[in-house]
């Protein structure tokens, strides 16, 4: 075929001169390959670069374990709250001139992180596409127990698929972040998130978004955990002697928290969550060898999260995979809460947030 590279704009002056039918267009690789009808092609260089934010999600009844570890597929379903005021922003930009992909973390190289985003990047536009550039900024600790790889791999299926120019609804994208991070699957959605495991696939949707809930969270160490949470998981589930029952109890405690936030029910959705999250600690300790994620701080919080409870404020905690604990309540005492675990003893720096909204795109500062 003849191919003619010309301006896009002599194809739109001698279209609108002689007026033929649409031209059909396809994107590879950075390039966009025009089909105009009269049997010659338009190639343009385009921009194939996107931003988005996605914000981290906590569980209060925990995915932990893997049904299948190839396809990242859960072994149990989890229920979650999507956040507001911590994120991660991430920008892609295919580049054909790449010879590899590249990735800066808040301003610096972070080589290590690359083959989980190359991954990612290949499930999203497929392994033909062009290598990217990766840039991403986030506003808390990474890898600390604070969920900074759900809120990244949903940002980066978010900005991989508009840099693309692939459309693809939400489920679809959150399977696809789930595939590398199964929690990034909930930080598609906004509020309150069930995500339901499959054999073969997971559900993931918003089960409410306006129950006004806030959390707190009591950083007590920063730096990154020395487990990985998949690690953890896969040594949980290959030799602690309670995984199965954790397994067979786990949609119990997803239909008693489903029901309590129906209801509102603040003390019956405390009493599951705080349950569940120690149940997955127990996993954990017990685990060969084993993985504990405390230190004295974390129990020093969650001692003072009980002298609340004694004085009838409405709080519970729930700690993930690193010593943070995160104390959820209602509004109105938020800052009751946050003062109590700030004059916790070991505690760093205190983080607050109510609840957000789902991945989405936004525009490049
Ligand atoms: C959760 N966590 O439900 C649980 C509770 C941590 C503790 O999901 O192996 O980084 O990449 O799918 O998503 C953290 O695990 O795990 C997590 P992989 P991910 O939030």
């Amino acid at each position: 075929m003849i191919c003619f590279q010309i301006l896009e704009q002599a194809y739109t002056d001698f279209a609108a001169a002689a007026p033929m039918p649409a031209a059909t267009e396809t994107l590879l690789a950075g390039w966009a390959i025009i089909h105009p009808p009269a049997g010659m092609q338009i190639i343009r260089n385009v921009t194939m670069r996107a931003t988005a934010q996605a914000q981290p999600n906590i569980a209060l009844i925990k995915y932990w374990g893997k049904r299948d570890a190839g396809r990242n597929l859960p072994a149990v379903s989890s229920l979650s709250l999507t956040l507001d005021s911590l994120w991660t922003r991430m920008t892609v930009e295919f580049d054909p001139a790449l010879p590899t992909d590249r990735l800066e973390l808040n301003g610096e190289a972070a080589s290590g992180l690359l083959p989980r985003i190359s991954r990612c990047l290949d499930l999203v536009a497929g392994t033909n596409r062009a290598r990217a550039a990766v840039t991403s900024e986030c506003n808390f600790p990474i890898a600390a127990g604070l969920a900074s790889s759900a809120s990244a791999f949903a940002a980066l299926v978010v900005a991989a698929s508009d840099a693309a120019k692939i459309s693809a609804d939400t489920l679809t994208l959150a399977r696809l972040a789930g595939a590398v991070s199964g929690s990034a699957a909930r930080s598609l959605y906004p509020g309150i998130v069930l995500l339901s495991a499959g054999d073969r696939e997971i559900l993931v949707e918003t089960i409410s978004e306006d129950w006004p809930l806030e959390l707190v969270v009591a950083v007590t160490d920063e730096s990154s955990k020395a487990v990985s949470s998949s690690d953890a998981m896969l040594r949980s589930a290959g030799t602690s002697p309670f995984y199965v029952a954790w397994v067979e109890q786990q949609e119990q405690d997803i239909a008693t928290a489903l029901s309590a936030v129906s209801s509102r029910d603040f003390s019956a959705l405390a009493a599951v969550a705080e349950h569940n999250c120690l149940k997955m600690h127990s996993l954990l300790w017990t685990s060969r060898p084993p993985v504990v994620y405390w230190n004295q701080a974390t129990m020093a919080c969650m001692q003072t999260v009980r002298d609340l409870q004694a004085d009838r404020v409405p709080v519970f905690f729930t700690i993930d995979a690193g010593p943070q604990l995160k104390a959820v309540c209602l509004a109105e005492s938020s800052n009751a809460v946050a003062a109590a675990l700030e004059a916790t003893p070991g505690v760093r720096r205190i983080l607050q947030s109510g609840l957000g909204a789902g991945a989405r795109r936004i525009s490049p500062r």
